[in-house]
Order: structure tokens, then C-alpha cells, then sequence
């Protein structure tokens, strides 16, 4: 068994095998040129031997490109933070994400970070964090709980907002249209916030002016393979679609295959609304398939450090840090596209 120093040290009894020991341990230190610093700059203390704040994280999962941006945020920054950081993939399912965050609590983390993938459902495990005295902070997506007590703060966008963006630019792209505007719509993970809020901000605005009828609604999961699946059973059962709102540019995208398979062109015969921001949605604005997309911004993750640091250190923390996002329209998309970092 090699010892490092930032093995904890046994007790040692006064035998002169113990005394050999130590000797040894000391002269291999020593002659390594305190290689014993460079050993304990492992992944449990850094390299002045101090232990490391272990933040223990779940994400959602990686089912989007908007996800695998805020996953290597939050890496990288928990990284350059000289954080040890725990990193569970919960593959989209709640369950994975409370038993990483039991794994956490077992293991003492400093701090326990998750993005839930739905709003309900969280109360026991967060009791049990809470009981243990390990501070949470929510990341991207809120809960619906009455105990504001078992979090510390959260960290991301207004959903509501960003579906209102996207009424709001329908609304004046329509203004001069007496007609009917037939709406189908691709929901994000059911009774995940972001779904919730966002066809809650977009709906509540738009559906009140008579002229817009929601004509199609079905969850699309948040990823491509399920966009394009949705809105090719969408085009099956209506000929008369003429606006896509999709909770994000992955099911945008593959409405766009869909679209363009029955021999219809987005942004023409179907104009399309998105939300995320991905450079692929940049591009399909600039080809002219996409009208506009409402900036949703996951590249939080040194603000989630920050946020981490002084959750450790038992410092205040605002309740809740809001993201800065824009409303891209497509004549806009050229000039900032060489911009997007995700
Ligand atoms: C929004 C985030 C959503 C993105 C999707 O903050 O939770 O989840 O809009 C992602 O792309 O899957």
C-alpha cells in the first residue's frame, strides 16, 4: 500500500516496524523532492496539500446540444475552481438523479448541485441532504416544493420569459395577417420546468389573440430524434400547419428534416420558432429555415463555481441568479454566428 501525505495517517505503535516505516516514508519524500507535494496534488487535496471543496453534481443527462454546453461549463469550471467534482449523467431519468445525490451524501460532499429534470419529487431526498448538513444549489432547471429551505439558491433562466419572447415575435411577425395561423407545438421533457414555463409564457400570450389556434401539442422530449418523430406524425394529421414553436433547436432541427421529407420548406411553408441558441440553429437561421430563436444561455458554470465556494464557506448567496440572454432574429444570424460558443 502506498502512503501519500494526503493519506490519513494511522495510528503508529512504538514497534520498530512502524519506525522503519516511517523512516522509509521519509526518505522516499525527501528523495523524490517532495514528491509527496506533487502526489497530494491528486484529486482529494491540491498541491499545497489542502483538501479539496468536493462538489457533487447530476445533470440531466446529454440529450441535447444545449446540455453537452452546460455540462463542459460546469466541468471546466469546477476544474479551473481546483474543485474535486463528482459528476453523475442521469440519462433524462429523476430516479438516477436521487440516487447520485444519496451517493453524494454518503460520500460528505462539501456541496450537492443537480439540474432536476422535472419539477416534482424531490422533497425526501433533499431532507436527507439537508439532515446530513450538505448545502444544495439548483442549476438550470427550479422545483416545486413548500420547504424553500431545502436549497440554498438556483441558478438559471426565466423560462416564462423566453416562451414569451417567442409569442411576442409571432405576434409581430403576424401583425398584418387577418387569417388564421394554425400553431403546432414541440414540447420539452413533460413536467420538466423549462416545458411547463415555456409553453406557459408562449400560450398565455398568443392563444389570446382568436386568430392563433394551438392545432398540434406533443412533448418531443427535448432531442432531435424525437422532434423529427412528433412532426412527421404532426404533418400526417395536418395539412394546414403554419407556425413550428419548439421548446428547443434539437426537436427544431429535426422538425426541419421532418419538413423537408414531405416535401414542404421550412421557414417558407412552415415558419419555425426555437429556443436554445445552438450554432445549428444560427446556421438554419442563415439558410433561412429558422425565423428567430430565443437565446437560452448554458454557460453558467462559473457562476455556479461562485455560487459553490460560498456555499462552502457558509457565505451569503442571492435566493436566485437570472442568465442574460438575447432574441436572435435570422437577418441578425450571420453577423453572430462566429460568436456562439455552444
Ligand atoms: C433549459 C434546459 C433545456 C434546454 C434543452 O435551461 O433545461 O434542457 O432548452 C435542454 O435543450 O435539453
Amino acid at each position: 500500500m502506498s502512503l501519500t501525505a494526503s493519506t490519513p495517517a494511522r495510528p503508529r505503535t512504538r514497534n520498530t516496524a512502524a519506525a522503519l516505516l516511517a523512516v522509509a516514508l521519509c526518505v522516499s519524500l525527501a528523495a523524490c523532492g517532495g514528491a509527496g507535494k506533487k502526489a497530494a496534488a491528486g484529486s482529494g487535496t491540491d498541491a499545497n496539500g489542502a483538501k479539496k471543496l468536493v462538489f457533487g453534481f447530476s445533470q440531466v443527462g446529454s440529450e441535447s446540444g444545449w446540455r453537452a454546453a452546460n455540462t463542459k461549463s460546469i466541468q471546466d469550471a469546477a476544474k479551473a475552481a481546483g474543485f474535486e467534482l463528482k459528476f453523475s449523467d442521469a440519462q433524462q431519468k429523476q430516479e438516477n438523479q436521487i440516487a447520485a445525490i444519496r451517493t453524494f451524501i454518503q460520500q460528505k460532499v462539501d456541496v450537492i448541485g443537480f439540474s432536476p429534470v422535472v419539477v416534482t419529487g424531490w422533497d425526501t431526498v433533499l431532507k436527507e441532504a439537508k439532515t446530513a448538513g450538505i448545502p444544495v444549489i439548483l442549476t438550470d432547471r427550479a422545483i416545486d416544493t413548500q420547504d424553500k429551505s431545502l436549497y440554498k439558491t438556483f441558478i438559471g433562466s426565466d423560462f416564462v420569459k423566453e416562451g414569451t419572447s417567442a409569442g411576442q415575435w409571432l405576434l409581430d411577425a403576424e401583425k398584418a395577417n387577418t387569417g388564421t395561423v394554425n400553431i403546432a407545438e414541440l414540447e420539452g421533457t413533460t413536467g420538466s420546468a423549462p416545458a411547463i414555463d415555456r409553453k406557459k409564457g408562449f400560450e398565455d400570450l398568443v392563444l389570446k389573440d382568436p386568430r392563433f389556434k394551438l392545432v398540434a401539442d406533443q412533448t418531443g422530449d427535448f432531442t432531435r430524434a424525437k422532434g423529427k418523430e412528433v412532426m412527421t406524425a404532426f404533418l400526417k394529421a395536418h395539412k394546414d400547419i403554419n407556425v413550428l414553436f419548439a421548446h428547443n433547436d434539437d426537436m427544431a432541427m429535426g422538425a426541419i428534416q421532418a419538413i423537408e421529407e414531405a416535401g414542404l420548406k421550412p421557414g417558407k411553408d412552415i415558419r419555425i420558432v426555437s429556443i436554445d441558441g445552438v450554432k445549428d440553429a444560427f446556421q438554419a437561421m442563415v439558410d433561412g429555415k429558422i425565423e428567430v430563436v430565443v437565446e437560452c444561455n448554458p454557460l453558467i458554470g462559473p457562476q455556479v463555481m461562485d455560487l459553490v465556494r460560498k456555499l462552502k464557506d457558509k457565505a451569503e448567496v442571492p435566493a436566485r441568479v437570472e442568465s442574460k440572454e438575447g432574441v436572435f432574429t435570422k437577418d441578425k444570424a450571420a453577423a453572430e454566428l462566429p460568436n456562439r460558443q455552444y
